[in-house]
């Protein structure tokens, strides 16, 4: 505290000094030239300025484009993220020859239109054309870019398109700080949930169990539920994820898949979306990328061979916020249905034998 307070104090005494500096000079040349000239000098250094504040911005922009771009997401794993890569790209590309357009006028303007002796300013209060070019045209880009947007938008958000399509579905609820995930058994449906105080106090200090989901045990659709570490899903099979919270706000983050999606308590919400890769597949994709072909100094192998798809939560939602992360795999449809047989029911493997023990004594 006191540190970063003393730095302040550093800080705010270096620019007083420069300011008192700056100020002597200027005086000092007053006394020596008188004002005009003064005025005529001080208008070239700062248009010199300008120019080379312009020009290293210009250098450093380009430096850091190049530099962080293999740092960027790689290319979308899901089939709507590509309808949304290309949006984002448009409106980069639209916003980003606007800025460069408008500061190099700027600053070229400041720089060749600087003070002159031999040079009298032209008089220009108002141009109703003008007015109407520089209104009209960003008008109708902001326009179309926001219309286009909303086609993407609703297209992503379209649930009919799951009709006839035996999405995966599954349930995935936040809570500080961890996913609990949720497949439905071999009926293909999850059970019932009902949030009261006997489903879950009571439950939890009769059986010594806890059920902060407020599963209905007693349903058959609840007892062959599965409750996986990793998230699995299928290649071209469309996902429908059934999103909530327990405590306060999460957001499930699938950034590979371009999925986010806030989770609150209360309120459910959802998501679908379609894998177009396997989780190998994809990792045979980023094997020439430069970044992902360099060697990961934590594991002495290329990035690539590390890769995993990944769930993130994006809302900081407390303390151990960054540990609530799991793995995405996605498979074909036969390595999927291997894995789902594997999976024991989390009523047969822990909750009938805690039902048991208290309701036999
Ligand atoms: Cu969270």
């Amino acid at each position: 505290m006191t540190t970063t307070l003393l730095s302040l104090f550093a800080v705010f005494l270096f620019f007083l000094v420069i300011f008192y500096i700056a100020k002597t000079i200027e005086l000092s040349s007053i006394a020596k030239n008188g004002l005009k000239n003064d005025y005529v000098k001080s208008t070239k250094v700062n248009a010199y300025l300008a120019m080379f504040f312009y020009i290293v911005g210009m250098i450093i922009l380009v430096m850091t484009t190049i530099s962080l771009a293999p740092r960027m997401l790689p290319e979308s794993a899901s089939v709507h993220g590509v309808e949304m890569d290309k949006m984002f790209d448009v409106t980069l590309w639209v916003t980003g020859l606007a800025f460069l357009l408008t500061q190099t006028l700027l600053f070229f303007f400041v720089y060749f239109y600087r003070y002159n002796e031999d040079r009298k300013a032209y008089f220009f209060p108002h141009s109703n054309l003008l007015e109407m070019i520089w209104t009209i045209v960003p008008a109708v880009v902001l326009v179309a870019l926001v219309f286009k947007g909303i086609g993407v938008w609703h297209n992503v958000f379209d649930f009919q398109q799951l009709d006839g399509k035996d999405p995966i579905v599954f349930e995935v609820t936040g809570k500080q700080f961890a996913w609990v995930l949720r497949y439905p058994g071999a009926d293909g449906k999850l059970g019932p949930r009902e949030i009261t105080h006997e489903n879950i106090n009571e439950f939890n200090a009769k059986y010594s169990l806890p059920n902060e989901l407020g599963i209905v045990w007693t349903d058959k659709a609840s007892q062959d539920d599965i409750y996986p570490n990793d998230i699995y899903l299928v290649k071209d099979r469309p996902v429908l994820v059934k999103l909530g919270a327990l405590d306060v706000i999460h957001s499930f983050y699938l950034p590979h898949f371009r999925v986010k999606m806030d989770c609150v308590p209360g309120m459910p919400t959802q998501f679908m979306f379609t894998p177009m890769y396997t989780t190998e597949e994809f990792k045979e994709r980023l094997k020439n990328k430069k970044f992902w072909k360099n060697i990961d100094p934590k594991t002495g192998e290329p990035r690539w061979k590390g890769f995993k798809f990944e769930l993130a939560c994006a809302e900081l939602c407390g303390k151990s916020h960054f540990g609530m992360q799991k793995n995405v795999v996605v498979v074909e449809q036969e390595e999927y249905d291997a894995w789902l047989a594997k999976q024991k029911p989390f009523y047969k493997t822990v909750v009938k034998k805690a039902m048991d023990r208290v309701d036999n004594q």
